[in-house]
């Protein structure tokens, strides 16, 4: 068997030690659960060889769709998990009775899922997956835009760290610091309490606890989702009173990729789309242009609440590469970008920069290289011709899962492993990279 090979049967293995029946856990212990994103990434893995098993994934994602269109970040297992009974989703009326759910979102990747998953089924099938699947997708990218985009502008906002899958990037903890630290969480930390409290915290039990959030940043993390649950995810309810709320760059890059998605399935199938959803989803390419500082040279997440940009650099910046809609300019300055200021080490892409305050190179999303977030780069690189970079990135990836296996994350300084292992999108997302080499 020679080195590729082994690595793509011991990534295989892999998502069958997480494959839970039919969806597939992030992880053993620390991630029980289906979460939204992560199945995304292991159906486009699945469906090289299991085809499908890749959609039944995604079939078991949508279990958890909401009545409003909703689709939750996370689907609760029969195991438990240190934030279980944080979202009792049943206090809406609009969550599903068959599962238990989180009350909220994360990036919207699946029309990519489909759409992948779609490629490789015969002409016929092909029809009948997308037909059956897209009013539930509609349905979603409605509920993004009727819910998350109270000015019609074309941006989404996102109500919870959590919702944009970079917990604990700089943009978010800045914010949350600055607006949402509650009293008591905050007076912890100034008696230094934080290390007591460390001790109740379940995830630290898996991991280091210099490879997770801040337990100071868990806590308002926590509390933030219990203020969400006090106004039963309603966001009309929500709004006026949340301290931090963003258009958060990641997630609204993918959102641009995934309507050009959701809009080739409808022209597909000969559906139109709802006359005020193609308004929003015309302005959105525009509306990410709000995004780019023109004296910071570069993209960042807004807040909602008072227009500025948080001009805190991370590897979201790259993303709109990602959307596809950027022009030619704009993308050929990402790249160069991306070659410099500390994004481009050793093992990249540092989702933190290494000038920036916020980076630890073990730490979470405040610096690690994520196979994840090089796929979503290595994609946008293709799409705007560069081919040899992605390639390199693709590559540099697959060095880091040879060397030490599936793990969550990388130190982008040594490549030296952290975090959870075994990391289903880790395995599943190096065996698209397989595939593409
Ligand atoms: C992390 O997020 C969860 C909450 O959703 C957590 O911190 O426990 C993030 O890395 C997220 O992007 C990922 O989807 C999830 C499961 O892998 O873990």
């Amino acid at each position: 068997m020679d080195g590729q090979q082994k690595l793509f049967e011991a990534c295989k293995a892999v998502l069958k030690q997480n494959d839970q029946g039919g969806w597939t856990r992030p992880a053993p212990n620390l991630y029980p659960h289906q979460w939204l994103w992560d199945s995304c990434f292991i159906a486009i893995g699945l469906r090289h060889y299991n085809l499908r098993r890749a959609q039944k994934e995604l079939e078991n994602l949508f279990r958890g769709q909401w009545k409003n269109g909703m689709l939750p970040n996370i689907i609760y297992g029969k195991d438990r998990y240190y934030g279980d009974n944080i979202w009792d989703s049943k206090r809406s009326a609009d969550a599903p009775h068959q599962v238990q759910t989180s009350g909220i979102t994360q990036p919207p990747l699946v029309a990519e899922a489909l759409t992948k998953v779609a490629d490789l089924l015969p002409k016929r099938e092909r029809r009948a997956w997308l037909k059956r699947y897209y009013p539930k997708l509609l349905a979603y990218h409605e509920w993004l835009y009727r819910e998350r985009d109270p000015h019609g502008e074309g941006l989404v906002l996102l109500v919870h760290p959590w919702e944009s899958g970079l917990d604990n990037s700089p943009p978010w903890i800045r914010e949350i610091r600055q607006n949402q630290t509650p009293f008591w969480i905050q007076l912890i930390h100034l008696l230094k309490l934080d290390t007591l409290v460390e001790l109740i915290r379940q995830d630290t039990r898996y991991v280091a606890a210099t490879e997770r959030t801040s337990t100071v940043e868990q806590l308002t993390l926590l509390s933030i989702a219990r203020r969400l649950r006090r106004k039963r995810y309603n966001t009309k309810k929500i709004l006026p009173h949340a301290h931090v709320l963003i258009e958060d760059l990641a997630f609204n890059s993918i959102l641009v990729r995934a309507n050009q998605q959701l809009a080739a399935i409808a022209q597909e199938l000969n559906e139109t789309l709802p006359g005020w959803l193609w308004e929003r989803i015309k302005k959105a390419p525009h509306a990410l242009e709000l995004l780019w500082s023109e004296t910071e040279q570069q993209y960042f997440s807004r807040s909602f609440t008072t227009f500025e940009l948080i001009t805190e650099p991370s590897l979201a910046t790259f993303l709109p590469l990602y959307s596809g809609t950027i022009s030619k300019h704009r993308a050929a300055h990402l790249v160069e970008l991306l070659g410099s200021r500390g994004y481009y080490t050793q093992f990249p892409v540092a989702s933190v920069p290494t000038t920036s305050r916020y980076f630890q190179p073990h730490r979470y999303w405040q610096g690690p290289t994520w196979l994840n977030t090089n796929w979503l780069i290595s994609e946008g690189l293709e799409r705007y011709g560069f081919h040899q970079k992605a390639q390199q990135l693709r590559q540099t990836s697959l060095e880091l899962v040879g060397r030490h296996g599936c793990y969550e994350y990388f130190s982008p300084l040594d490549g030296s492993p952290a975090g959870i292992k075994p990391f289903s999108w880790t395995a599943a997302v190096a065996i698209d990279f397989l595939h593409q080499t």
